[in-house]
């Protein structure tokens, strides 16, 4: 689904399902791109494609932590650190922040898609700096995903956005040419964003102020990587998540930063 109004992107989403849940995740989808809390859509295009079983990747969660930050310095600050523990250069990591707190599309605009960087040099990859790469035919398992929403929202956390966001970083992080990935939303009132790298995923609040329209993602990636194949990984091969790993348990532990 993507969902725009007067041209300005609104908002994305995209689920991998089996056909008879499709017409209720479509209504959901519609629903979603109509109750915006950046503003009402006037455009809404929802593209249905087939899946052969035989093509999906399955995959499993990282694992999670959670951060609690004294405020969005401190937060974007451990942001870097982790990204340079995963082996991203600090100025590739400072790069990918300035441009998400400004606006990374032309105009200062939210980007639909992810910003690819070069995780040594901090040069930016995408071909489309207003679209970048939109991660793609991705699920979780019907059965597993009422099963982590259950778990996210026992935790007071936001069942559809922090499962959906977990399971883009399990396909992100699956790709070895990926070093890590950085998010935050770009809906004003949600301030956490997560730092994904080594097989987790850092939940780091807050990452931005109240009231903040900006936001997006970055994906860094290994120098000399072959981009095209990459993209074509994130935007068409389906991946499945099949394993919650040990997200249950690592999901009570907020830790202060
Ligand atoms: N592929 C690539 N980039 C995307 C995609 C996608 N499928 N969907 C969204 N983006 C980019 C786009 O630039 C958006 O502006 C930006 O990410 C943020 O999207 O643990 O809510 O859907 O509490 O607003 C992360 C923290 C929340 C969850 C992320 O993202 C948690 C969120 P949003
Ligand atoms: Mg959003």
């Amino acid at each position: 689904m993507h969902a725009s109004h007067i041209g300005e992107h609104l908002s994305g989403a995209e689920q991998l399902v089996s056909f008879a849940e499709l017409q209720t995740q479509a209504v959901a989808l519609l629903q979603r791109a109509l109750g915006h809390e950046r503003g009402c859509a006037d455009t809404v295009h929802i593209t249905i494609d087939p899946v052969a079983h035989s093509e999906l990747v399955l995959g499993r969660l990282p694992a999670l932590a959670n951060r609690i930050c004294d405020g969005v310095a401190p937060a974007r600050q451990l942001a870097v650190r982790l990204l340079e523990t995963a082996g991203v250069d600090c100025i590739a990591a400072r790069t990918a922040i300035e441009a998400l707190a400004c606006g990374a599309a032309p105009g200062q605009r939210v980007m639909r898609g992810a910003m690819l960087i070069d995780a040594s040099s901090g040069v930016r990859l995408e071909a489309d700096q207003a679209r970048g790469v939109r991660v793609s035919r991705l699920g979780i398992a019907a059965q597993l995903r009422s099963e982590l929403e259950v778990i996210v929202s026992e935790a007071g956390l936001e069942a559809a956005r922090v499962s959906e966001a977990l399971v883009l970083a399990a396909k992100v992080q699956y790709c070895p040419d990926i070093v890590a990935e950085l998010c935050w939303s770009d809906d004003p009132s949600y301030l956490s964003g997560y730092v994904a790298a080594q097989q987790t995923y850092t939940r780091l609040t807050p990452l931005k102020a109240t009231g903040d329209p900006r936001g997006g993602r970055a994906f860094f990636v290994r120098p000399g990587a072959d981009l095209g194949a990459l993209t074509s990984y994130l935007e068409h091969s389906p991946f499945l998540v099949t394993d919650l790993g040990t997200v249950a348990e690592d999901i009570r532990i907020f830790s202060r930063a």
